[in-house]
């Protein structure tokens, strides 16, 4: 976050004052009745002299349940505050909504990341009269954007909203939020989930990541349009996990397959370990690369999928590393592409 919050520029933002629920069907980003729900403080450290909390109260919430609170502080400088949540597995929605109350607050900033590590940043104006106000953001995308894909199209999946107090009014600030929820996106039919790799993920109900390192893997062209990541042993990009949209069950499922487009450049291997019925980190088996230069395709196929987040969070990885082996691949890897079918 080093974008000063006065210099965002304004989209579109809807506020009602009329105040309710979000329905059933909608996905709960925030209630705050039992604790923050994984909202965190952020101080806007980058501009100096801010000071704040970001907290969980009892009875401040609509209808007296649990509330956040977000006070900023600015009569020493600084330029915003914010709350912050990270969504991984992300968040599948299309859309948010929050009840809102302010003290001395005219305005605030909403920003949202994509999966493809995109931010669009939203400035709102906000009247403190001391009532609710339903705040809504009926669309993502906007103007102001930045990072990931930077062609402003929201490209699906939530990773991480901010919601930010602070200058030009600045001086002793608080906001209560209440009931943050997204209308739930649109799941394919389709039991086919895949990923493709690259400078940006094109994602269909499934997302890769580097897990032992947030630094973005190392591109390796693969034609004009696409490339693949590669692993780095010596920067601990190790793995790169996968995760399955979590609506998707896989209780009734006969089993799985995975197939992975990768290079085979260099006499490495790549394992696959993944969420098992049996244990968490279940090693399938290794490939084994024979140096041809080809981009080439290997499936494993998996009779027992859990899939339900175990392996730090995600469905399976697919990395340089074996526990079956006890040994790291002599040679990096690189995918360009993952697909997930259930059977
Ligand atoms: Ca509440
Ligand atoms: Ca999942």
């Amino acid at each position: 976050m080093n974008t000063h919050l006065s210099s965002i520029i304004a989209c579109i933002l809807l506020i009602f004052t009329v105040t309710g629920s979000i329905s059933a069907k909608d996905v709960d980003l925030g209630n705050f009745d039992n604790d923050k729900d994984g909202w965190a403080y952020y101080g806007g450290w980058e501009f100096a002299g801010a000071s704040g909390s970001f907290e969980m109260e009892n009875a401040v919430g609509v209808k007296d349940s649990g509330g956040g609170v977000l006070k900023g502080d600015f009569t020493n400088g600084g330029s915003y505050v914010a709350m912050t949540r990270n969504f991984w597995p992300p968040a599948p929605v299309e859309n948010i909504s929050f009840d809102a109350k302010g003290e001395n607050i005219n305005g605030f900033g909403i920003r949202v990341r994509d999966i493809t590590g995109q931010t669009f940043q939203h400035k709102l104006e906000f009247v403190s009269d001391g009532n609710w106000k339903k705040v809504s953001l009926d669309s993502f995308e906007c103007e102001s954007f930045f990072g990931g894909a930077k062609d402003g199209k929201f490209h699906g999946y939530v990773t991480q909203i901010s919601i930010m107090i602070g200058k030009p009014r600045g001086g002793v600030m608080k906001l209560t939020v209440d009931n943050i929820g997204g209308k739930e996106d649109k799941l394919s039919s389709s039991s086919t989930f895949s990923a493709d790799l690259g400078e940006i993920q094109k994602d269909k109900g499934l997302y890769m990541r580097t897990g032992d390192n947030p630094k973005r893997p190392e591109l390796v062209e693969k034609d004009k349009k696409s490339s693949g990541w590669k692993t780095s042993q010596q920067e601990k990009v190790i793995y790169f996990y996968g995760n399955i949209d979590d609506r998707i069950s896989w209780t009734k499922a006969k089993g799985a397959e995975i197939t992975v487009t990768y290079l085979d450049s260099g006499n490495g291997y790549f394992s696959l370990q993944y969420d098992s019925k049996e244990s968490k980190a279940k090693e399938y088996g290794i490939i084994n690369l024979a140096d041809s230069g080809k981009w080439k395709k290997a499936s494993f196929k998996i009779a027992d999928p859990k899939f339900e987040n175990n392996l730090n969070g995600d469905d399976f990885r697919i990395g340089v590393w074996s526990s079956d082996k006890k040994s790291f691949s002599p040679a990096e890897i690189v995918i360009s592409k993952v697909e997930v079918k259930k059977k």
